[in-house]
Order: C-alpha cells, then structure tokens, then sequence
C-alpha cells in the first residue's frame, strides 16, 4: 500500500470517528433534554409513585384448644385501616366520606392527623370486618392502606371465658391461660421488602428479610362438652336461687387434669365494652370460703387412722348443743347416740367436734394439710389463692372444733375439688393442670409424689369414708338431690352462714355440695359452690345438690363411664346379706 492511500484511509476514518462522536453527543443532548424538561412530570411521578420498603409480616398467635383439640381461642386474619398522615394531610377532601365508613368523627379525625402529621404511620382504625376493608381500598384516598392483623374469637365465648382470659389489643395475654402461656402462644412477625406504589398499596413482593414464626397452639385438659354442661346448669341454679354468684370445678381424679371450671357472674370474652371487673374473676380459684360441712369427712379421715374409732363407733351428740370453753356449738336437730357414719350421713356439728377434740390436733392438721388444704393446688393459674389453714399450734379446744366442721380455714373450689380427688384415690392429692397432661408425664410425676409424700390415709380408711359419703346421698342422707340414676354417688353437702364484720351473718349463706363418682371406682369429683341463694331455699343440700347431680350425670354419660350401681354399696351390703340368711 502507497503513503498515500494510507493517508486517504486515515483521514476516512477520522470523519467517521468524528462523525459518530458528535451523532452520539446531539443524541445525548436530546436525551436530557427529553428526560429533563420535555417528560418531567411524568417521570417524576413515577418515580415517587414506587418506592422500596420494609413491612412487617404478621403472623398467627398460637390456638387454644380444649382437650381433644377444639378451638377456643383462635386468631382469624383481618385488616387495620392506617395511613402515612402527611399524605393524608394533602387529601383534605377526602376525610368527610374516611370519617364516616370508619365511623369515627369527623373532628376526631382532623385532631388525629394534625398530632401525627410529622409521623409516618397511624391507626385509623384496628381490626376491621373484611367487607368495610375493601370499601375503604376502593375510596383511593392517597396514604391510606390496610395492614394485615389478627384478631382474637374465643368461640366458647362466656363458657370458657374465665379459663382462657383475653388478649389485649396488640395481642397480649392479660388473663387467664392467655396471659400464663402468653409466651409460647405469641407470635414473631416477620419482614419482607416489598414496592410500594404512589397510594400505599404493595404491588411487588421482593424478598423476605425475616421469616415469620407463628404463635404455638395449646391443648387444655378442659372438655368442652362437660363445660358448657357446667355452665349451663350453673347458670340456671344461680338464677333460679337468685344468688349471688356461684362457681363448680370437675376434675378427673386419676390425673388431676380440671375438666371443667365455671362461674357466675361471667362475661362475653368477645365483646367487654362495659364489662363490670369483678365478672373477670375465676371465682373457683380466687375466691375463698369456709368450707363448712364438707370439711367433715377429712375429720373422719383422721379419727379412723387415729385407730380410736370406727365407722360404727358411738358419739353422743345430744341433746344437739355441745359447750366447747364459752361456746356452744349447734346441730341442725338432736341427732341423739349415732355411729360415725351418721355423723357425716345426718351433718353432726357435735359429732364432728367431739371425734376431732379426742385425736390430736397435730394429726387433723396433718389430714387437712395433707388433702392440700391452705396450700396452691400447683395449677400456676394467675391469682390463685393458697387458702388459709392455722398452724395447729394456734388452736384452742373451739377451734379444734370448728375446724372439723369447716370452720376458721377457708378453701378455693379448686382446692375443694382436690382435697375430694385425694379423698377418691390413694389419699395423696396431684397437683391440679388446665393443660392435657401426657400418660408418660403422669406416670413419671406419680413416682415422684409417692417417693416424696405419704399418703394421708390407708386405702381401707379412705374407702370406708367413701362409703359414708354415699349414704349421704342415700334415704336419710343430707345430699339425695346430688343421686344420679345408675350409678354410685359420694359426697358430702354444706350450708356454710357467710362471716361478715363482726360475726356470722344471719340469712346470708353459701351452699355447697362436694362429690366423687363413680363411687366404687372414682373417676370425676366436682365442687358445686352457689353464693347467697336468696329463695325460699338455701341448704347445700337443696341448692348445690341438683345442679351436683344434673352435671355428673351428663359428664357420667359423655365419658362413657360405665354405671355402677349393681356394684353391692354401703346401703345395698346389709340388705344383700339380710337377703341370704
Ligand atoms: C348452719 C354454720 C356458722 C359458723 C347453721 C347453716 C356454725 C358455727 C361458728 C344454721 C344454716 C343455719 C364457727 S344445716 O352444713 O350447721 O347442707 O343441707 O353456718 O355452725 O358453729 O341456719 N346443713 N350447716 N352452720 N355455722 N359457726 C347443715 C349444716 C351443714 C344442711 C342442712 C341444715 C350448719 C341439713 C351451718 C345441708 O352440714
């Protein structure tokens, strides 16, 4: 190639190279321009019209089922209704129509936002039906947008309310199972990254920075069926004696699981606008009363491993007035010379008194103590009361007495219940769960009570007041409204005069009825307690006793346990040998 056309070739090449250089520059120019001035507006608009964020990702709260895993307390998915305030500042035509689908005031609004309006983020309203949700949505009100939540429905609603408690508006226990096993129930959010457009809406989900970990369900040894059972009947009694107040506890013996647990008054755990506070109590395990009465078979307890008495041992209990220092203590009538077992059969005060002022009162402490009495029944359940039971070196001969007729100690239903489960068993009382208790766990847990404590009782002694406790409900009996068709019924009713300031208060009482069935292989005790039954009646035995006998036959039945009334009991053994000879 020639010097020449070498030089002809480069200069080509440097026109092109110019050429393209400046094409490119003009295009550029023209980009700019284009970008800058002539599709400002609209670009600027998109870009503010999405942005990244990142958003919490809600999760569930743990179920709370009863025993066999139905629901009664559930977290169902529902929007709350927020907005970024400085957005909705700009939206002022928009507030009247907001206000009114929220149903909030108009002024209550516009106060609202000018307290937010240097923040990002407020409620507007939490919680909202679905249907109200997309009506909002559909307003395209900038800076309004919905926010996944949960909202707590407690399906048994005043049924199991006391037991389960509520959560609070940021999903919170505060009462009852929700509040002891707020940790394992509760949720962590998670988080995700997510492009927002212009009005708050998500329109791409990017990625999840933090997963989200929903709550974990519990299983309560409640029964469902047992407990609106319970409640129901309860409900009725309390109304139809114009009472007061009232509570009833089943547990199972075997295991100490609570089967059922009711009060009166109770409340709608989903609706508790206006609720009154005391309704909130869970009566049967903060409440204490004198256990009256249904002290005395615990009495007899120790009197017969006292080896001092038998069941047919003789008490003189006339003429029904008995002085113990300067006070008399009264029976209902003058029951006259009377074995043991009628003692507990007919509710002798005297009788009580006199077998407990000739054991020791170390050895009737010990029994009393020894069911659980004055101690926690181990159930961990927000504001339980221990109860209260004087160290016998306090008592005096009236007390020794009292004392065995439930007098000067006070009880929770729930200790009641299972004093009675230890009284049905092997005389050593389990601590009390509201939670399904594992087979193995029981086992496990039996060793340890039996390694660690004695029993209060031999098996013989605890039989032989069972026994005693079924004539009770038997023809001459205090308790024949607690029978139930079928099956061997033993316990033990009460009419307890309430202490006011000052004393015993006249035509103030509680009745009470105490049980255990079947009685010849206990599986259920329950607890009956109606505060201040003001009708024409108010004995435990006319009071307690019938709703006692509505309950556990209906339990009886639903737990397919099988009756045993063709068994030979107390009442039947005498006749069956009479029968023989
Ligand atoms: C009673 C008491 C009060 C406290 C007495 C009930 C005493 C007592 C001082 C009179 C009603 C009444 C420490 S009675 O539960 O004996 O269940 O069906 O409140 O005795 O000394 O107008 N129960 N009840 N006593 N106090 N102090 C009987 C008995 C009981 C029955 C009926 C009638 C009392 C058979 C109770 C029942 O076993």
């Amino acid at each position: 190639m020639s010097a020449d056309a070498d030089s002809l070739l480069f200069r080509g090449r440097r026109w092109l190279v110019l050429g393209v250089l400046v094409g490119a520059g003009l295009l550029l120019a023209w980009r700019a321009l284009d970008l800058q001035i002539l599709r400002k507006d609209f670009l600027q608009g998109q870009g503010n019209a999405r942005y990244l964020r990142v958003v919490s990702e809600p999760a569930h709260r743990g179920m709370i089922t009863d025993r066999f895993g139905e629901p009664l307390a559930i977290s169902t998915p529902v929007d709350s209704v927020w907005a970024d305030p400085q957005q909705l500042i700009q939206a002022r035509e928009s507030w009247p129509v907001l206000a009114s689908m929220l149903g909030i005031k108009r002024s209550a609004l516009e106060r609202l936002l000018a307290a937010k309006q240097n923040k990002e983020f407020v409620y507007l309203k939490r919680r909202v039906p679905p249907d109200l949700a997309a009506k909002v949505m559909a307003l395209e009100i900038p800076g309004v947008a919905l926010m996944p939540e949960y909202k707590r429905f407690y399906p048994a609603g005043e049924v199991t309310a006391h037991i389960v408690g509520f959560t609070n508006v940021d999903d919170a226990g505060q009462e009852g199972m929700e509040l002891v096993f707020d940790q394992r129930l509760r949720s962590t959010p998670g988080a995700k990254r997510v492009i927002k457009d212009r009005l708050g809406h998500v329109v791409e989900n990017v990625e999840r920075v933090r997963e989200p970990h929903p709550g974990q369900d519990i299983a309560l040894s409640i029964d469902r069926r047992l407990q609106y059972l319970a409640y129901r009947e309860l409900k009725a009694a309390v109304r139809k004696n114009r009472a007061d107040a009232g509570s009833a506890v089943i547990l199972d013996v075997q295991t100490g699981e609570v089967l059922a647990m009711v009060n009166q008054p109770a409340y709608n755990p989903n609706n508790r606008s206006g609720v009154n506070r005391s309704h909130l109590r869970n009566r049967a395990v903060t409440d204490v009363f004198e256990p009256g009465s249904t002290t005395k078979p615990f009495t007899v307890v120790a009197a017969l491993e006292s080896g001092r008495f038998t069941p047919d041992t003789l008490v003189d209990t006339s003429p029904g007035r008995f002085r113990v220092g300067r006070k008399t203590i009264h029976d209902f009538r003058d029951y006259g010379l009377i074995d043991v077992s009628t003692v507990i059969q007919k509710s002798s005060n005297i009788g009580a008194s006199k077998l407990a002022l000739s054991i020791s009162p170390e050895r009737l402490w010990g029994t009393l103590a020894g069911v659980g009495l004055g101690a926690g029944t181990g159930s961990g359940f927000p504001g339980e009361s221990s109860g209260l039971l004087a160290d016998f070196a306090t008592w005096r001969d009236i007390e020794r007495a009292t004392v065995s007729y439930g007098y000067g100690l006070s009880v929770t239903a729930l200790q009641l219940a299972r004093a009675y489960a230890a009284l049905a068993t092997d005389g050593r009382p389990l601590p009390v769960t509201f939670l399904r208790r594992d087979p193995d766990e029981l086992a496990e847990l039996k060793e340890d009570l039996a390694a660690m404590y004695e029993p209060i009782a031999e098996p013989g002694n605890l039989r032989r007041v069972r026994d005693m406790l079924e004539r009770v409900v038997q023809k001459g009996g205090t308790g024949t409204q607690a029978a139930v068709p079928g099956y061997r019924i033993a316990g033990k009713t009460g009419t307890v005069k309430k202490s006011g300031v000052g004393g015993y208060v006249e035509d103030s009482y509680m009745a009470l009825f105490a049980g255990i069935a079947p009685a010849s292989n206990p599986r259920l005790a329950m607890v009956v307690m109606v505060d201040e039954p003001r009708g024409e009646k108010y004995y435990g035995g006319a009071v307690a006793a019938p709703v006692f006998a509505k309950v556990m036959a209906g339990a009886l039945r639903m737990l397919d346990i099988p009756p045993d009334d063709l068994q030979p009991g107390p009442g039947q053994r005498l006749a069956l040998l009479g029968g023989a000879q």
